[in-house]
This record gives C-alpha cells, structure tokens and sequence, in this order.
C-alpha cells in the first residue's frame, strides 16, 4: 500500500504531534480540527499547545508544503483520528467525537482507503467505527461484515506518548495495531513503519483497544497503591517518602510515587472504561480510581486541620497543571485542591505556577492571587507543594523555617 497523502482528524496532543511527524517523512499531510482558531494558529505555524520541539517541527513542514490544516477532511490514502473519548455522567464511555469524526471523513472515502483510530477507546468502538462508514457509504464494503474483500481497511492503533516527551515517544516507543481482520491490520502496519523506529505489534482490534486502557489501568493501580500506602502511613505516623524509599532497595520492588492525586486525560479515565464494560470482575481497577479519586479531598482536609490552627491563614499553593514541567491543567487534582480551598475560603491564597500568566477560569474572581515562588513562600504560613515543577526545587529552603509545610509530592 502507498501512502502519498493522509488525513488526521483531531489536531489536539496526539493528532497535531503525529501529523507533524509523517509530514516531516515527505509525507503531505492534511490535518483537520474543529476549532478554527487553533486550525489558524497551526497554518500560521504556532501549535495551540505546548509539547518540546512540535513548534519547530510544524514549522518546518510547513515551510516545506507538507502540511495544512483546515476544518475539513480531505480525500486521502490514510485517516487517521485522534479525537477526545471523554466519559459521561456515571463513567460511561463518551464516544461521540469519534463518531463525528466518522461521520465527516465518510464523503472522501475512496477504495483501498485505509481509517486508523488512535484515540483510546472502550472495546468494540473500532468496529462501531466501520459499522458507522458502513451506514454513510452503503457504496463501499467495510470489514466489519466479514463479507467479501472490504473496499476500505479499518484499524486500532492506540497512541501511547507521554505529554512532555510526545515528539520522541511516537517514534521509539514500540506500537500496538489491531486490524479488524488480519489485512486490516498490515495495511496499518505499512502506515506506522513510515514513521516508527520501534516494534509494530500486530493483532486483533479488540485486544489493542484493551491492551491501551490496560496499560493506563496498571499505572492507576499502582499509583494507587502508593497513594493507599500514603493513607496508612499517615495514620500511623510513618514518612511515606522514606518508607518507599527503603521498600524500593528490594530487587523485584518498585513503588510508585504517591501525590496529590492522578490527573491528566488518559490514567484518571481510561479505566473507566474498563469497569463500565465489565464491573462484576474490574473490581481492583474502579477500587484503584476510587483510592487515587480521593486524594484531593484528603489534601484538602490536611490543609484546613492546618489553617484552623492559626487566626488569620495565608497560604501558598504551588502548581496547578497535572504533574511536573507541563501547561495541561486537563484533570488537575492540584487545580481541584487549589479550586475546594479558595471556595471553602481556608485563608488567604497566593498560587504560584511558571506555565501561567492569569489564573484559570474556575479561580478568577475569586481572592486567590498568582505571584511568584519567592513572594508567595515568604508572605505564607502554610505552603502546600501540589507540583514538582522544576522551578519548585530550587530555592532557598531557609525560606521554609518556621512554615507549615503540606508536600504532596515528597521532593522538599
Ligand atoms: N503520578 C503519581 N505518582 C506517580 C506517577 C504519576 O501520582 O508515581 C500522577 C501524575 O502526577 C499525574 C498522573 O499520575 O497526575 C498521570 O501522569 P503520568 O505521567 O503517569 O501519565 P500521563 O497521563 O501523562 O500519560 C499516560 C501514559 N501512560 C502510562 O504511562 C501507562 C502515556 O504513556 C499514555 O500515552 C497517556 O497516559 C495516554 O494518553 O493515555
């Protein structure tokens, strides 16, 4: 299969990343999103978020007339769509942008047409996907029908890429792809291999969407266990950090980090989408959810059984995104702790975060201030470290004497 052309729906931390990728292979590459101001932005070579390096690299295939972004989809050898697969109310699965995806690639479909879904998604939506061109393009086979040749080949292959770390991730970490059918699956195969310098798994559509919420699942599970460990280790009066630490020294032991609690798009949701499908026997994924879920809530207890001690509270509050060096504020608990105590109104709050210049929606009009690491520290009783942004390790620590120190992270 030939692959001069492709078209990437969603332009978002996965799409946008991988479009510059290809395109930075020769290959031309139209990248599709809804939202016509980041669609600007793109073509004038500024990428609507913040990844190391994408800016350079965007630029570059532009420059090169190998990319362009637009709000509609383009006839093209490949599609490719990474759209958001959030949940609904109840921790069911939303799989509507998927389908809008869908519906808006069917009219270029051509035969020999290859349909990649890379968003992370509950078991069976690859073939929800073909049965939805199938109802567009009654014109076309789809493979999920098992009948006859199929006329377009339809694909898994699920993004894996850490946020910080995107550009080199997509290239060097190892692929999962699962095809429909077997065709299906090379024909993904031939895609990938353009552009990975890892292994390209092969296998079946169901076992890649299972694999990925796998994956986010046992990271949720341990980061769990650590933060359980950190509920125990309160109450009978331990140093988590230290009993890790020592825990870890065993050669087949290794302990996550506890925290203020698990954010980001993928690992506080993805298993979810295990449990809707299966709750009678996930029953150590939705425990996991619920120990890390509660996080927050206990941080903000800590907080207040601090605060309360003293007459007139000021309290610093560092970091806001979901974890270390980032601007992705997706599922904070760090925004959720800072958000309960500016509402519950637990004193006076300064928030320090490097990757801001206002505060989020949620805490304007509020009394919380953004200030610098310095000012903050120094006018504070309380300083709660939420994030370990590197601009949060070096500093005077004489600064902290005297503080009440809430080190959710375990870096001071
Ligand atoms: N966290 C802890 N303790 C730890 C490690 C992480 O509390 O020891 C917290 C972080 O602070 C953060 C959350 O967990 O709030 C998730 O951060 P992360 O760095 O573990 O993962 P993500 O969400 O940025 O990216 C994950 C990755 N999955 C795995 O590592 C299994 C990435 O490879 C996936 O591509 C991504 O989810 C995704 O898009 O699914």
């Amino acid at each position: 299969m030939k692959f001069n052309k492709i078209c990437v729906v969603g332009l978002g931390y996965i799409g946008l990343p991988t479009a510059t990728v290809f395109a930075d292979q020769g290959i031309a590459v139209h990248g599709v999103d809804v939202n016509e101001r980041a669609v600007k932005e793109i073509n004038s070579g500024n990428p609507h978020i913040t990844e190391p390096e994408l800016d350079v690299i965007l630029r570059r295939v532009i420059s090169a007339g190998k990319f362009k972004a637009s709000t509609k989809p383009e006839k093209a050898d490949a599609f490719i769509l990474a759209v958001p697969t959030p949940f609904k109310d109840g921790f069911i699965p939303d799989i509507s942008y998927i389908e809008k995806a869908a519906r808006s690639i069917a009219p270029v479909l051509e035969r020999g047409n290859l349909v990649v879904l890379e968003s992370t998604s509950p078991v069976g939506t690859t073939e929800r996907l073909s049965e939805i061109l199938a109802e567009e393009r009654p014109d076309l086979n789809f493979p999920h029908t098992n009948i006859g040749i199929p006329d377009v080949h339809v694909a898994h292959c699920p993004e894996r890429v850490l946020p910080g770390k995107i550009l080199y991730e997509v290239v060097h970490n190892a692929r999962i792809i699962g095809g429909i059918t077997a065709e299906c699956a090379n024909a993904a195969l031939n895609l990938y291999q353009l552009i990975s310098k890892a292994e390209c798994h092969i296998t079946n559509a169901r076992t890649a969407e299972l694999c990925k919420l796998s994956e986010n699942s046992f990271r949720d599970v341990n980061i769990a266990y650590a933060n359980e460990l950190s509920y125990i280790c309160d109450s009978l009066k331990i140093d988590v950090w230290e009993l890790i630490r020592l825990a870890n020294l065993h050669p087949r032991v290794n302990i996550l980090r506890p925290g203020p609690g698990v954010g980001g798009h993928c690992i506080a949701v993805d298993p979810w989408f295990i449990v809707a499908a299966d709750p009678a026997n996930a029953k150590l994924i939705k425990s996991a959810r619920e120990i890390n879920n509660r996080k927050p809530h206990y941080i903000v207890e800590k907080v207040k059984h601090a605060a309360e001690k003293l007459k007139s509270p000021r309290i610093a509050c560092l970091g806001l995104s979901y974890k270390a060096d980032i601007d992705d504020f997706r599922e904070s608990p760090a925004l959720e702790i800072v958000e309960a105590i500016v509402h519950q109104k637990l004193g006076e709050i300064k928030i320090v975060e490097p990757h801001i210049k206002e505060l989020p929606k949620a805490l304007q009009g509020s009394d919380a201030t953004l200030t610098s690491l310095h000012n903050a520290i120094r006018d504070s009783d309380i300083v709660v470290l939420l994030v370990d942004h590197k601009a949060f390790l070096k500093f005077d620590r004489e600064m902290l004497k005297e503080k009440i120190i809430i080190d959710t992270r375990g870096v001071w």
